[in-house]
């Protein structure tokens, strides 16, 4: 029994927004309403902190080391690569992953830095597409409010203007925009509704790459 599936593939549903905008606690609130459904799901985030990329990714964050621009980008983009092929076989065994930022936040956060776009999206390319990418809007100062911020490197109001700017130039078919403001439950429930109708229409249809 590949769970809830019927025989198909599980969904990559992508979580974006902001630092701040609600993701992690929605995610973990999706996630628990999907198991509660009987359909095979994990939760998954980026930057995985635990391989030893992500070790140096977090290590970044903390502003214990210094890396160059380009450097860290590459190596968050390489935090994906490193879980593609188990990402796969996941989905093809009719598991649905619920990711708590990917590609996009790559872009985003790199672009806002001054890169240039198209050479941020090129290690991207040849990653999995997502099947629906949800993005919580906040207004970054709205975000900034929610308890602080935790004292990481990208964790700066003006800084997180750029990385919207960003977020919604890249907007695309797969995106559904959710008001991140409206209160928890409101939120979640728009959630629900998102990923089950994900869920139904994708066991049919093929992964594809970014
Ligand atoms: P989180 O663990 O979700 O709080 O993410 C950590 C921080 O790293 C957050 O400020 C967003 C940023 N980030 C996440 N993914 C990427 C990425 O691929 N590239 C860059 N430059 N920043 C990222
Ligand atoms: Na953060
Ligand atoms: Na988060």
């Amino acid at each position: 029994d590949n769970g809830g599936g019927k025989g198909g593939r599980g969904a990559l549903i992508v979580l974006e927004g902001l630092d701040r905008s609600g993701k992690s606690s929605q995610s973990a609130r999706l996630l628990s309403f999907l198991e509660g459904k009987g359909c095979a799901t994990e939760g998954w985030r980026f930057p995985d902190r635990d391989t030893s990329v992500g070790k140096m990714i977090s290590a970044y964050l903390a502003n214990e080391s210094q890396l160059d621009d380009r450097t860290i980008h590459l190596l968050f983009s390489a935090n994906r690569w490193e879980k593609r092929s188990l990402m796969e076989s996941k989905l093809l065994g009719g598991t649905t992953l619920v990711v708590d930022r990917y590609s996009y936040s790559g872009v985003a956060f790199s672009a806002a830095k001054g890169l240039d776009i198209g050479w941020c999206k090129a290690p991207e390319v040849g990653l999995l597409a997502p099947d629906l990418v949800i993005y919580l809007d906040v207004q970054p100062e709205k975000a900034a409010e929610r308890g602080g911020y935790g004292g990481e490197r990208y964790e700066r109001v003006e800084f997180q203007k750029r990385v919207a700017e960003h977020y919604h130039s890249l907007r695309d078919s797969t995106w559904k925009v959710v008001d991140g403001s409206l209160p928890m439950e409101t939120v979640e429930e728009q959630l629900r509704e998102l990923a089950m109708n994900c869920i139904s229409e994708c066991q049919d249809k093929q992964l594809t790459n970014l």
